[in-house]
């Protein structure tokens, strides 16, 4: 098939969104070879290619139709929409979906010693940053005064070079910032992965294999914290353990053969089944009881 007709996606070529963004792929049923130049992947089962290139280069390539989707952060789509925005110009990548890892957020920390009370504190000082201008809206609403100082990276060491007095930089655990003797006072963002699709219109045949990604990447949503459980019960304990499975619709109930009033329970259950979810169904009468874990869905 033509390029014309197959859908090309752009991911992070090496880095915190690569394993996640390709799984993800692998979960929706993409089987690919990786070309020579490890640059593209061409998919053996659906129309779908997929383009390795910096994360900071995906909302461009999306915007400029070199690729149908893009899975980036919405920290990275924000900053360009913005940058976009300051130059005049608006943004034409789309967002279609939020995904649910890469999860982290854009928080401006301050040195352990730094005086903080409250944003206040901020007003006159500088804040290093990799993303000026998220930083610049967050300190607009707030009606703060601030330099912002750009940084290409090494955000979190600009204090201890003079460069800056607070920084403005992505956290996940908070590891690094203690590393660093950073506290972190407040939240500029909060970004996960998401996807985004090239404001020209597809053919209808891409479309629909758009449409059939997402119908899968919201399956594989649903599954992953999904369990199946199954028990046993006496019928009459049926309405309290129906009220303990956590996130599940209505379950199925199925006789058990020679067992008088017992029955079997099958449940889909929307959320993890934790040993404290167990150990209250056995208290509530449950016996047998098996947790799966949960491979496709498609509701
Ligand atoms: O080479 P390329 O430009 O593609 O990669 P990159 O270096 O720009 O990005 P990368 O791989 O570091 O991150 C890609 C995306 O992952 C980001 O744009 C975010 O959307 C998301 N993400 C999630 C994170 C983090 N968590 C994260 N913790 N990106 C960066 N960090 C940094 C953080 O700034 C800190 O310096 O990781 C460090 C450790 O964080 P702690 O809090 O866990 O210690
Ligand atoms: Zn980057």
């Amino acid at each position: 098939m033509e390029r014309q007709q197959r859908l090309r996606i752009a991911i992070q070529k090496s880095g915190r969104l690569t394993d996640h963004s390709l799984d993800l792929l692998a979960r929706c049923g993409l089987k690919y070879s990786r070309g020579k130049d490890q640059l593209m992947c061409y998919g053996e089962n659906m129309p779908l290619d997929v383009l390795f290139v910096r994360d900071d280069d995906i909302p461009d390539l999306v915007q400029e139709d070199v690729c149908d989707l893009g899975l980036v952060g919405l920290n990275v789509i924000e900053e360009k929409r913005l940058a976009m925005a300051a130059r005049g110009a608006q943004a034409r990548f789309e967002l279609i979906q939020r995904l649910d890892f890469g999860r982290c957020r854009l928080a401006i920390a301050v040195p352990d010693d730094f005086p903080y009370r409250d944003l206040s504190s901020l007003a006159g000082r500088r804040i290093a940053t990799t993303y000026p201008h998220v930083l610049a809206r967050f300190l607009r609403e707030n009606s703060i005064e601030a330099e912002i100082v750009t940084l290409s990276g090494a955000v979190e060491i600009a204090p201890r070079l003079g460069r800056a007095d607070v920084i403005c930089d992505l956290v996940s655990t908070g590891s690094t910032l203690l590393a660093n003797h950073l506290r972190e006072v407040t939240t500029v963002l909060q970004s996960e992965a998401a996807l985004i699709r090239t404001p020209v219109p597809l053919p209808d045949e891409k479309a629909d294999w758009v449409r059939r990604l997402l119908v899968r990447i919201d399956g594989v949503q649903q599954v992953k914290e999904s369990k199946y459980i199954m028990l046993h019960a006496p019928r009459s304990a049926l309405p309290q353990i129906a009220k303990l499975l956590p996130g599940s619709e209505s379950p199925t109930v199925i006789p058990l053969d020679g067992h008088g009033d017992k029955v079997a329970v099958h449940a889909v259950c929307r959320e993890n089944v934790f040993w404290e979810t167990l150990e209250a169904l056995k208290a509530a009468g449950a016996s047998a009881l098996l947790v799966l874990p949960v491979e496709k869905m498609l509701p």
